[in-house]
């Protein structure tokens, strides 16, 4: 399988509110250094640039106007003499939700966040843009006759929804090649978000959608980020009513469990007979990782790549989450082994 990697992603390097306290992100550059090393020790085959994409590949998932501010929130941040990371805090909840985009940048980094898990520094933009293109290239890859590809993204990307950044994403990755498959016309496309934490952006995209079906393991919402989306209820709207499918999984979730879950949304993902596959692929719920709580070892990794080897449709592997331990470079390479056969 090949890997698309770029070594722009260490561009991007923020901080986070953590009990209370600003601290460097547990989105780190180290990550996806850490994933390519594993990718090359174990032999998985070559890794290649991204090209470059037009912005136009990325409005359709996002609209023209959460792309611009993304473009330009750095200068107006630094317009009025700032310097460090461009953080919200203040935000449009239920009753003062309106669509009318403030003028000044606190405002607008309000209305276009769902929380302060993504700062914004002087090249953020950078990375996030070829992290949307090693996508978008993982995509092409397909499209040319190669069965799978791996995109190793770093920020990632399924927290970002249409008109918001969160949870350190910016542009949704997986959402914008699901898009692209569509624009180059493919009929039915699907979403299978593994990540620990509920993918709410991708499924904020493709809700009413009855093209593109979303489905998504994650940590229930009553104890695990993003804690307001994931719940079972949330099935879709108008045309995509039905093609929206959450299995949200209790604390201390281990392999038994989960691969159940996963084996009957695997099922599903089959019978609505997409011609592309999109994986969201976190390795954040391993027994380890600092800030989830599924108990996953790192041979259950070959079952969730066995799991989706299954579905029978040529796939796109998208990098999510998975934090600072060894092991993130393990997880996420054994689940690409396993979808290519290779069983512990
Ligand atoms: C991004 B991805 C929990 C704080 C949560 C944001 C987590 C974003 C996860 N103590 N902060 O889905 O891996
Ligand atoms: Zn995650």
């Amino acid at each position: 399988m090949l890997t698309i990697f770029s070594e722009s992603h260490r561009l991007h390097h923020g901080t986070e509110l953590k009990d209370g306290v600003l601290k460097p992100s547990f989105e780190q550059p180290s990550r996806a250094d850490t994933v390519c090393q594993r990718v090359i020790s174990a032999g998985l085959g070559d890794i290649i640039a991204p090209r470059r994409f037009d912005r136009a590949c990325y409005v359709n998932a996002h609209s023209e106007r959460y792309v611009a501010f993304l473009e330009s929130a750095w200068d107006q941040w630094t317009a009025i003499g700032r310097s460090h990371d461009a953080l919200p805090l203040v935000w449009p909840v239920r009753d003062l939700a309106n669509d009318q985009v403030p003028e000044f940048i606190d405002g607008k980094l309000g209305f276009f966040a769902m929380d302060a898990g993504a700062p914004i520094t002087a090249t953020t933009w950078q990375a996030v843009k070829t992290s949307a293109d090693i996508a978008l290239t993982g995509l092409a890859l397909l499209d040319e006759g190669q069965h799978s590809a791996f995109a190793l993204c770093r920020p990632p990307g399924h927290h970002a929804a249409r008109e918001y950044m969160g949870g350190y994403c910016y542009l949704n990755n997986a959402a914008i090649a699901a898009q692209q498959a569509i624009t180059q016309g493919a009929r039915r496309v699907a979403v299978l978000d593994v990540d620990f934490h509920h993918g709410n952006g991708t499924q904020n995209i493709f809700y009413d959608r009855a093209d593109v079906l979303f489905v998504s393991l994650h940590g229930e919402p009553a104890v695990s980020y993003p804690y307001f989306s994931g719940f079972a209820d949330e099935r879709g709207a108008g045309a995509g009513e039905g093609l929206n499918l959450n299995y949200p999984l209790p604390k201390h979730t281990r392999w038994a469990q989960y691969q159940a879950a996963l084996v009957e949304a695997c099922q599903r993902l089959r019978a609505f007979g997409p011609e592309v596959l999109v994986i969201s692929l976190g390795v954040d719920t391993f027994k380890d990782d600092p800030i989830s709580h599924f108990l996953l070892e790192s041979e259950d990794y070959f079952g969730i790549g066995e799991a989706i080897a299954a579905v029978g449709v040529p796939t796109l592997f998208v990098m999510e989450g998975g934090y600072m331990v060894d092991e993130i470079g393990i997880n996420a390479v054994n689940v690409l082994q396993g979808f290519e056969g290779k069983t512990r």
